[in-house]
């Protein structure tokens, strides 16, 4: 039956008029009770269709929800083919960790709703348990050495800033290590997690969390003057499945150059799209604190500065703050 119901929805997206429940009854062979019945369920899970008892049914608008039904991936494409949607789940990388673990296809997107336990780095918490952003994990098979994986990180960051371009013409900026921002706020987080063994990945889990369509008293007031939101940017609603789409498509391309170790390209664009370089920052480790001048990032991630008294040094894990960004 849930078959049933996806035809009656492919007949009126194909229409996008009325379609009278005499034809989709007589072209489907089921009564007009049930085509009436599935009208409605489709109805409960946020399509919005208009009924006149002349004319019969017309879709309307689309409901913003992220299953396979209204994700478009492109010919060819393996990231988002297989796609795994929740309401609601503790966390999308841990889900995605779980069906790694057990075989899934690379490529695979997992996505929620909303996340009763996003997870950020470090064991902080990411604030997703509303379905106003786009929070999702995909399962990546490299054949790279477990080294060579942080470079997978970058190159996502580069997919989002690109893909939030390509739809909506928004410039964001990337934060050292993996913050995206706009304006000098945190839109996304991105957090990478890997199994490996000794000269071997087993998979990543890259899961990415957007603030699509909050509006700021939808944070919690310890992020209210960190965080930012897209729609809170552009001042309009914006189609979250349109937006994860254009994401994964550009993460296709990304990723594509991992593998032909295009790393230069990579770290290029991701300099372009840098809040952090050639900004003065501050350095917080957990024994010292320091200024510094944010020079470049590595191919490995690490982020390259120039102290004051001249020295070079490599930074892999920290906190790294830039002057006049999220409250330095
Ligand atoms: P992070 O450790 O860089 O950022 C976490 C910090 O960011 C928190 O301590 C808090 O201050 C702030 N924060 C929390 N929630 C938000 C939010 N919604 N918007 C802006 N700032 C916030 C970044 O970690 C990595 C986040 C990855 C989230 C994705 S969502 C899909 C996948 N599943 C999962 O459990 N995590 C990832």
């Amino acid at each position: 039956t849930s078959n049933l119901k996806n035809l009656i929805l492919h007949r009126l997206k194909e229409k996008r008029e009325y379609v009278s429940g005499e034809e989709l009854s007589n072209s489907l062979g089921v009564s007009r009770t049930a085509v009436w019945k599935h009208i409605n369920e489709l109805r409960k899970e946020g399509y919005n269709i208009e009924s006149s008892s002349r004319k019969g049914y017309r879709l309307i608008e689309l409901p913003d929800i992220l299953d396979e039904r209204e994700l478009y991936v492109p010919e060819g494409q393996h990231i988002g083919r297989e796609l795994i949607h929740f309401d609601e789940i503790d966390s999308t990388n841990n889900h995605a960790k779980k069906i790694a673990n057990d075989g899934c296809p690379h490529g695979t997107v997992v996505v929620a709703e909303r996340q009763t336990l996003g997870r950020g780095r470090v064991g902080r918490l990411w604030q997703s348990d509303n379905n106003q952003g786009l929070w999702f994990s995909i399962v990546l098979r490299p054949d790279l050495e477990p080294e060579q994986v942080q470079i997978i990180t970058l190159a996502a960051s580069v997919a989002v800033v690109e893909g939030i371009f390509r739809d909506l013409g928004i410039n964001c900026g990337i934060k050292w290590p993996n913050d995206i921002i706009l304006g000098n706020s945190k839109l996304c987080g991105i957090l990478t997690e890997l199994s490996a063994e000794p000269g071997h990945v087993n998979y990543v889990v890259v899961g990415i969390g957007i603030n699509v369509n909050q509006s700021f008293s939808e944070f919690d007031a310890d992020i209210q003057d960190k965080a930012t939101s897209l729609q809170i940017h552009a001042g309009k609603k914006i189609s979250r499945v349109k937006l994860l789409a254009g994401i994964l498509t550009c993460f296709e391309e990304m990723y594509n150059k991992v593998l032909e170790k295009n790393t230069k390209d990579i770290i290029d664009r991701w300099n372009k799209y840098s809040v952090t370089l050639d900004r003065e920052v501050k350095i917080v480790s957990r024994d010292m604190e320091y200024i510094a001048t944010a020079q470049s990032v590595a191919p490995d991630g690490k982020l390259v500065v120039k102290c004051k008294d001249g020295t070079v040094r490599e930074i892999s894990a920290g906190e790294v703050q830039v002057r006049g960004l999220l409250g330095y």
